[in-house]
């Protein structure tokens, strides 16, 4: 057994045996109450679902296993030269919960390009679309195509028995997260390069081969990746893309039909496609002004604008947060230190000085705050990645990291089908009549 597998094998049992003991003493203590606003209100709050890899607080931001954001950067492994943590010790983390040393992870990165290969049915399946179908449909799409190799969904139909259901879905999520930069990679080459692809490099780590094949071999960028691919892995189980993969997980589909729906949930604009939507609107905003960089007044009188027309600001707010996201702040840092003078990241540091107070005067905006999405688009355009429809894959890729190592978890602790209730309205009315508050 790998040392990796072995590791989460031997946690998993003792977390196992110790959460099924405090469920026999404890399981009637009441660890939260739910208000007619929450259930109309997309669920805000809810404590409602267990998800190991992460938790998310209001105030503070993400902390994946206990750490913040700066505290990865400082702990967790680097490649050599290279500032920013490799994100392989970060899925490591998550997993184990334990901070790999630099040989943990010289490990997984080795297993990770071993098992990094696209087979035909994939190839073929995405060659079957349009060149100009969205990224995010081709990357769903390959992933689903990939279920003909789920070893879960074969050893599942050959009897496997539930205490085998860690391992299987152990196998596959390696499998699945190594082959996932390939297979985003294959379809930013055949979308935008004519299909002319790059071979993986076998020296490279799991993010620098990933910018190697996207063709964009500038070492601040390959250090980019790893900062980018390590701080969108996770964001607690609540968000659309954790939540929706953990629901299709409990029905033992396997891990890449449970992964692709979640990446069908990241597809959508007030999740993950925000950060295309934030580019195409700085973007649109340049043009429509005729200038690479918009002074503050102009770009309120175009905040006004877009908010006048019924949209959102993309990059701005969020359900959960009450703060500026960590992981803008994460990447305005890295944009500090490398890059100088690029009128589109300081058109997005200007954005900030001018949106959340836009935001606060409306009176109902609860976070008038940037997120991660706000951030990410500038830096990629300033290296060369501005075939912005494919920025929201960057994100799934990394997303891929917690949702799987989650997924371990889920299965490891015999985590049942997951299934709410539902009410309708006038069952509703009839509970508040029945509770005398209205007639
Ligand atoms: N621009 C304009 N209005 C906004 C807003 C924004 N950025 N953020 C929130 N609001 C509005 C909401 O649309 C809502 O209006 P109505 O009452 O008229 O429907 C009101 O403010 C209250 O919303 P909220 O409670 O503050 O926010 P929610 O929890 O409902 O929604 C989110 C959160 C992220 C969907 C919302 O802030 C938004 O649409 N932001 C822009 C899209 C975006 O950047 N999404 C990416 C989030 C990060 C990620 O998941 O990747």
């Amino acid at each position: 057994m790998d040392p990796l597998k072995e590791k989460f094998k031997n946690y998993a049992i003792s977390e196992f045996k110790s959460i099924r003991t405090m469920l026999k003493e404890h399981g009637d203590i009441k660890i939260d109450e739910v208000s007619l606003t929450q259930v109309y209100g997309g669920m805000r709050g809810i404590k409602s679902m267990i998800y190991e890899t992460s938790e998310l607080d209001a105030h503070e931001g993400i902390r994946f296993r206990g750490y913040t954001i700066p505290e990865l950067r400082d702990k967790l492994p680097k490649a050599e030269g290279d500032n920013e943590p490799l994100p392989e010790g970060l899925f490591w983390l998550m997993l184990v919960n334990e901070i790999p040393t630099d040989k943990d992870v010289e490990w997984l990165t080795n297993e990770w390009r071993i098992r990094g290969k696209l087979s035909k049915v994939t190839l073929d399946v995405l060659e079957a679309l349009p060149p100009e179908t969205h990224p995010m449909t081709q990357f769903s799409i390959g992933i689903v195509s990939m279920n003909t190799e789920s070893i879960f969904a074969q050893r599942y139909t050959e009897g496997m028995s539930k205490a085998e259901y860690w391992d299987a879905t152990y196998e596959d999520s390696m499998n699945l997260i190594a082959k996932l930069p390939l297979l985003a990679a294959y379809i930013f080459r055949r979308s935008y390069f004519d299909g002319n692809h790059i071979p993986p490099d076998p020296d490279l780590d799991w993010s620098a081969n990933f910018a190697h094949m996207l063709g964009i071999d500038n070492q601040d960028f390959k250090s980019l990746m790893r900062l980018y691919l390590t701080i969108h892995a996770d964001h607690e189980g609540g968000n659309a893309s954790a939540h929706t993969s953990h629901l299709t997980g409990s029905t033992l589909s396997d891990p890449y039909l449970a992964f692709a729906s979640g990446m069908n949930s990241l597809a959508g604009p007030l999740h993950g496609l925000a950060n295309q939507e934030v580019i195409k609107w700085i973007l649109d905003m340049c043009d429509s002004l005729g200038s690479t960089k918009p002074t503050k007044e102009q770009i309120a009188k175009y905040v006004e604008q877009t908010l006048a027309e019924g949209k959102v600001i993309p990059g701005y707010g969020h359900a959960v947060l009450r703060l500026p996201d960590p992981r803008f702040t994460a990447q305005r840092l890295f944009a500090e230190e490398y890059i100088k003078d690029s009128d589109i990241v300081e058109t997005v540091w200007n954005i900030l000085d001018v949106v959340p107070p836009i935001l606060k005067s409306l009176g109902k905006v609860k976070n008038p705050w940037p997120n991660v999405d706000a951030h990410s688009g500038a830096i990629l355009v300033h290296y060369g990645l501005d075939q912005y429809n494919f920025y929201t894959v960057l994100f799934g890729v990394s997303r891929a990291l917690g949702i799987l190592a989650a997924l371990c978890w889920s299965r490891a602790l015999g985590m049942p089908l997951e299934r709410p209730k539902s009410l309708t309205s006038v069952r509703i009315r009839e509970i508040l009549k029945s509770k005398n508050v209205v007639a």
